[in-house]
């Protein structure tokens, strides 16, 4: 009874936890903004639908994908990587909301890595039964900027291993409105998401949203090369 009278208000109130050397589970970070952060994944996957991008090896994700920012991840038959237009549409990615930019930066600045400018979110939805195998996050230019992830809807097992795909994973239940920031020594950390287990959100129904904020492209940019003299 107590415990349940302690939990109640220990879950009522946003902590700061470590839960790897680099990483910081900040809990219920995003929830006070969760219907703003829905207004505009609605608005981003109107421009930009929600897809099952295959995996090089030909085979679909369970996962739907989309993107904002002036990068967005992609995969294909060709491999991963970062491109400027959606290919669904030939268009660039819709815009990054500006609450959005928002959250990430203030996350990590949370978590101890001020300065965070992404250029790149991916839109994960997961249906029940989704599920995301272990990999590393190795697409992007600087390994030194974190990463930050939100997690919206039904709550997933997250897996969180080490620098090894052979490093015993470790469980972490992640429910609606909490932000992980990943940097230093876990930014390289094999990854994943258990299948997603049926149930109902009041808010989002039968499914998962993932943001996950990245800096694809060089930080700082790389200057741009002098004018020749002459
Ligand atoms: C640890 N997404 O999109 S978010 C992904 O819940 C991805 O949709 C998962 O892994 C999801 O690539 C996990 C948490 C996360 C994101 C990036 C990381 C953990 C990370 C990068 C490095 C280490
Ligand atoms: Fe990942």
């Amino acid at each position: 009874m107590t415990r349940d009278l302690f939990e109640t208000f220990f879950d009522a109130v946003p902590s700061c936890l470590p839960i790897a050397p680099g990483a910081v589970l900040l809990r219920g970070f995003a929830s006070a903004q969760s219907q703003a952060l829905m207004t505009c994944v609605d608005q981003i996957t109107a421009q930009a639908a929600l897809r099952h991008l295959q995996t090089p090896g030909g085979r679909a994700m369970s996962v739907a994908m989309s993107n904002c920012g002036r990068w967005g991840w992609t995969s294909d038959a060709w491999g991963y990587r970062y491109v400027q237009q959606d290919p669904l549409t030939g268009k660039a990615w819709p815009a990054m909301p500006a609450i959005w930019l928002e959250l990430a930066a203030q996350a990590a600045a949370t978590a101890g890595y001020p300065g965070f400018e992404p250029d790149a979110c991916l839109i994960n939805q997961y249906l029940p039964s989704a599920q995301m195998s272990l990999h590393q996050d190795r697409d992007e230019k600087d390994f030194a900027q974190p990463i930050v992830s939100v997690s919206l809807g039904l709550p997933v097992v997250f897996l969180f291993g080490g620098p090894k795909r052979s490093d015993k994973p470790q469980r972490l239940r992640l429910a609606h409105g909490d932000v992980l920031v990943w940097g230093g020594p876990a930014r390289l950390a094999f990854h994943g998401v258990m299948p997603l287990a049926d149930g109902e959100h009041a808010q989002l129904g039968r499914r998962r949203i993932n943001l996950t904020f990245r800096r694809a492209s060089a930080h700082p940019p790389p200057e741009t090369s002098p004018a020749a003299p002459g």
